[in-house]
Protein backbone atom coordinates (compact mmCIF):
# COMPACT_ATOMS: atom_id res chain seq x y z
CA UNK A 1 0.00 0.00 0.00
CA UNK A 2 1.50 3.39 -0.98
CA UNK A 3 -0.08 6.98 0.10
CA UNK A 4 0.33 9.86 -1.98
CA UNK A 5 0.86 12.67 0.02
CA UNK A 6 2.00 16.67 0.29
CA UNK A 7 3.11 17.48 3.76
CA UNK A 8 0.60 19.39 5.75
CA UNK A 9 -2.23 18.46 3.58
CA UNK A 10 -5.30 16.51 3.88
CA UNK A 11 -3.03 13.87 3.12
CA UNK A 12 -1.95 14.12 6.51
CA UNK A 13 -5.39 12.54 7.98
CA UNK A 14 -4.61 9.19 5.15
CA UNK A 15 -1.35 8.69 6.95
CA UNK A 16 -2.14 9.38 10.45
CA UNK A 17 -5.04 6.96 10.18
CA UNK A 18 -2.91 4.29 8.21
CA UNK A 19 -0.78 4.71 11.72
CA UNK A 20 -3.78 4.11 14.04
CA UNK A 21 -5.03 1.39 11.95
CA UNK A 22 -1.01 -0.18 12.34
CA UNK A 23 -0.85 -0.51 8.63
CA UNK A 24 2.28 -0.78 7.07
CA UNK A 25 2.24 1.29 4.29
CA UNK A 26 5.25 3.30 1.85
CA UNK A 27 5.00 7.21 1.33
CA UNK A 28 5.79 9.01 -1.48
CA UNK A 29 5.49 13.03 -1.66
CA UNK A 30 4.10 14.78 -4.45
CA UNK A 31 5.06 18.19 -5.95
CA UNK A 32 1.46 19.75 -6.14
CA UNK A 33 3.10 22.37 -8.33
CA UNK A 34 4.91 20.64 -10.94
CA UNK A 35 2.58 17.60 -10.28
CA UNK A 36 5.71 15.37 -9.93
CA UNK A 37 6.48 12.22 -7.63
CA UNK A 38 9.37 12.15 -5.35
CA UNK A 39 10.50 9.32 -7.39
CA UNK A 40 9.86 11.28 -10.49
CA UNK A 41 7.20 10.02 -11.85
CA UNK A 42 3.84 12.14 -13.05
CA UNK A 43 1.41 12.35 -10.11
CA UNK A 44 -1.34 12.65 -13.27
CA UNK A 45 -0.89 9.59 -14.25
CA UNK A 46 -1.55 8.21 -10.74
CA UNK A 47 -4.52 10.50 -9.97
CA UNK A 48 -5.29 12.39 -12.58
CA UNK A 49 -6.98 14.86 -10.85
CA UNK A 50 -4.08 15.90 -9.65
CA UNK A 51 -4.64 16.23 -6.18
CA UNK A 52 -3.48 14.35 -3.00
CA UNK A 53 -4.23 11.66 -1.38
CA UNK A 54 -4.03 8.85 -3.49
CA UNK A 55 -3.64 5.74 -2.09
CA UNK A 56 -2.46 2.65 -3.97
CA UNK A 57 -4.00 -0.41 -2.82
CA UNK A 58 -1.61 -3.76 -2.78
CA UNK A 59 -3.74 -5.29 -5.61
CA UNK A 60 -2.85 -2.36 -8.04
CA UNK A 61 -6.21 -0.26 -7.64
CA UNK A 62 -5.74 3.26 -6.38
CA UNK A 63 -8.31 5.28 -4.28
CA UNK A 64 -8.76 8.93 -4.24
CA UNK A 65 -10.81 11.51 -2.35
CA UNK A 66 -9.94 11.89 1.70
CA UNK A 67 -13.75 10.61 2.59
CA UNK A 68 -13.27 7.48 0.47
CA UNK A 69 -9.62 6.72 1.17
CA UNK A 70 -10.29 7.39 4.95
CA UNK A 71 -13.69 5.32 5.03
CA UNK A 72 -11.94 2.64 3.47
CA UNK A 73 -9.79 2.88 6.34
CA UNK A 74 -12.66 2.56 8.77
CA UNK A 75 -14.19 -0.29 6.60
CA UNK A 76 -11.09 -2.23 6.98
CA UNK A 77 -10.34 -1.15 10.65
CA UNK A 78 -13.63 -1.14 12.03
CA UNK A 79 -11.97 0.32 15.83
CA UNK A 80 -11.75 3.24 13.50
CA UNK A 81 -15.63 4.30 12.81
CA UNK A 82 -17.95 5.04 15.94
CA UNK A 83 -19.75 1.26 15.62
CA UNK A 84 -23.63 0.86 15.86
CA UNK A 85 -25.87 0.01 13.67
CA UNK A 86 -25.58 3.56 12.08
CA UNK A 87 -22.00 3.53 12.72
CA UNK A 88 -20.84 3.62 9.09
CA UNK A 89 -23.66 6.38 8.23
CA UNK A 90 -22.66 8.79 10.98
CA UNK A 91 -19.19 8.24 9.90
CA UNK A 92 -19.76 9.32 6.39
CA UNK A 93 -22.30 12.12 7.70
CA UNK A 94 -19.03 13.07 9.69
CA UNK A 95 -16.43 12.90 6.56
CA UNK A 96 -18.77 14.78 4.59
CA UNK A 97 -19.25 17.57 6.74
CA UNK A 98 -15.85 18.11 7.10
CA UNK A 99 -14.68 17.70 3.49
CA UNK A 100 -17.70 19.37 1.61
CA UNK A 101 -18.26 22.03 4.31
CA UNK A 102 -15.27 22.63 6.20
CA UNK A 103 -12.15 21.65 4.05
CA UNK A 104 -13.64 23.36 0.76
CA UNK A 105 -14.25 26.28 2.73
CA UNK A 106 -10.24 26.50 3.37
CA UNK A 107 -10.06 27.72 -0.42
CA UNK A 108 -9.88 31.15 -0.32
CA UNK A 109 -6.46 30.41 1.79
CA UNK A 110 -4.90 28.57 -0.73
CA UNK A 111 -5.08 30.57 -3.62
CA UNK A 112 -3.09 33.53 -3.95
CA UNK A 113 -5.34 35.48 -6.24
CA UNK A 114 -8.06 35.40 -3.34
CA UNK A 115 -9.34 38.43 -2.42
CA UNK A 116 -9.22 39.82 1.66
CA UNK A 117 -13.15 39.78 1.16
CA UNK A 118 -12.88 36.50 0.19
CA UNK A 119 -10.42 35.60 2.83
CA UNK A 120 -12.86 36.85 5.66
CA UNK A 121 -15.76 35.79 4.72
CA UNK A 122 -14.44 32.07 4.27
CA UNK A 123 -13.04 33.08 7.70
CA UNK A 124 -16.09 33.22 9.05
CA UNK A 125 -17.63 30.27 7.41
CA UNK A 126 -14.81 27.96 8.66
CA UNK A 127 -15.69 29.64 12.40
CA UNK A 128 -19.30 29.28 12.23
CA UNK A 129 -18.69 25.27 10.73
CA UNK A 130 -16.13 24.47 13.86
CA UNK A 131 -18.69 26.28 16.14
CA UNK A 132 -20.83 23.15 15.08
CA UNK A 133 -18.42 20.77 15.64
CA UNK A 134 -18.03 21.76 19.41
CA UNK A 135 -21.25 20.64 20.09
CA UNK A 136 -20.25 17.67 18.68
CA UNK A 137 -17.07 16.85 20.43
CA UNK A 138 -18.51 14.27 22.88
CA UNK A 139 -16.25 12.88 26.32
CA UNK A 140 -12.75 13.32 24.02
CA UNK A 141 -13.36 12.93 20.20
CA UNK A 142 -16.06 13.83 17.95
CA UNK A 143 -17.96 10.16 18.87
CA UNK A 144 -17.49 10.08 21.93
CA UNK A 145 -14.34 8.07 23.98
CA UNK A 146 -13.64 6.79 20.57
CA UNK A 147 -10.73 8.20 17.95
CA UNK A 148 -11.99 7.40 14.56
CA UNK A 149 -10.80 8.71 11.15
CA UNK A 150 -12.82 12.01 11.18
CA UNK A 151 -10.27 13.22 14.02
CA UNK A 152 -7.47 12.66 11.91
CA UNK A 153 -9.53 14.89 9.09
CA UNK A 154 -10.85 17.46 11.70
CA UNK A 155 -7.28 17.91 13.30
CA UNK A 156 -6.03 18.42 9.80
CA UNK A 157 -8.49 21.57 9.24
CA UNK A 158 -7.73 22.92 12.88
CA UNK A 159 -3.70 22.84 12.22
CA UNK A 160 -4.71 24.85 9.09
CA UNK A 161 -7.39 27.27 10.97
CA UNK A 162 -4.43 27.73 13.47
CA UNK A 163 -2.00 28.67 10.67
CA UNK A 164 -4.54 31.68 9.26
CA UNK A 165 -5.34 33.05 12.47
CA UNK A 166 -9.11 31.90 11.83
CA UNK A 167 -11.00 32.24 14.94
CA UNK A 168 -10.97 28.39 16.71
CA UNK A 169 -13.60 27.77 19.57
CA UNK A 170 -11.63 27.18 22.77
CA UNK A 171 -13.08 23.49 23.49
CA UNK A 172 -11.49 23.03 20.16
CA UNK A 173 -7.93 23.77 20.81
CA UNK A 174 -8.48 21.19 24.03
CA UNK A 175 -9.70 19.26 21.54
CA UNK A 176 -6.60 20.15 19.21
CA UNK A 177 -4.13 19.48 21.55
CA UNK A 178 -5.62 15.68 22.75
CA UNK A 179 -5.58 14.17 18.88
CA UNK A 180 -1.80 16.25 18.79
CA UNK A 181 -0.60 14.26 21.63
CA UNK A 182 -1.88 10.65 20.26
CA UNK A 183 1.71 8.82 19.24
CA UNK A 184 -0.08 8.06 15.73
CA UNK A 185 -0.42 11.65 15.62
CA UNK A 186 3.43 12.68 16.33
CA UNK A 187 4.42 10.03 13.98
CA UNK A 188 2.70 11.67 11.19
CA UNK A 189 3.63 14.91 11.83
CA UNK A 190 7.41 14.33 12.52
CA UNK A 191 7.43 12.22 8.89
CA UNK A 192 6.57 14.75 7.41
CA UNK A 193 8.68 17.29 9.27
CA UNK A 194 5.38 19.47 10.88
CA UNK A 195 6.29 20.81 13.87
CA UNK A 196 4.32 20.06 16.72
CA UNK A 197 1.43 23.65 17.41
CA UNK A 198 3.27 25.18 14.99
CA UNK A 199 0.98 24.25 11.90
CA UNK A 200 2.47 25.30 8.67
CA UNK A 201 0.14 27.68 6.26
CA UNK A 202 -0.69 26.41 2.62
CA UNK A 203 2.13 28.54 1.03
CA UNK A 204 4.72 26.80 3.35
CA UNK A 205 3.28 23.28 2.35
CA UNK A 206 3.72 24.28 -1.23
CA UNK A 207 7.28 25.46 -0.94
CA UNK A 208 8.08 22.56 1.48
CA UNK A 209 6.84 19.85 -1.01
CA UNK A 210 8.49 21.75 -4.29
CA UNK A 211 11.75 22.19 -2.00
CA UNK A 212 11.92 18.34 -0.97
CA UNK A 213 11.02 16.85 -4.64
N1 LIG B 1 -11.70 16.52 -3.16
C1 LIG B 1 -10.36 16.20 -2.76
C2 LIG B 1 -9.60 17.48 -2.53
C3 LIG B 1 -8.19 17.19 -2.11
C4 LIG B 1 -7.38 18.48 -1.99
O1 LIG B 1 -7.92 19.58 -1.95
N2 LIG B 1 -6.06 18.30 -1.91
C5 LIG B 1 -5.17 19.44 -1.85
C6 LIG B 1 -4.27 19.36 -0.65
S1 LIG B 1 -5.20 19.50 0.85
C7 LIG B 1 -4.31 19.43 -3.08
O2 LIG B 1 -3.72 18.42 -3.44
N3 LIG B 1 -4.25 20.58 -3.75
C8 LIG B 1 -3.46 20.76 -4.92
C9 LIG B 1 -4.31 21.08 -6.10
O3 LIG B 1 -5.55 21.02 -6.01
O4 LIG B 1 -3.74 21.37 -7.12
C10 LIG B 1 -10.37 15.31 -1.53
O5 LIG B 1 -11.22 15.49 -0.68
O6 LIG B 1 -9.49 14.43 -1.43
Amino acid sequence: MKLYYAPGACSLASRISLHEAGVPAKFERVDLRTRMTQQGYDYNSINPKGYVPALELDDGETVTENLAVLSLIADQHPALGPGGQLGRTRLLEMLAFISTELHKSFKPFFHREASSAERERAAEAIADRLTYLCDRIGALYLFGARFTVADTYLFVTLRWAMAFGIRVPLSLLGYFERVEARPAVRRALAEEGLAVARPLPHSEIERTATAAA
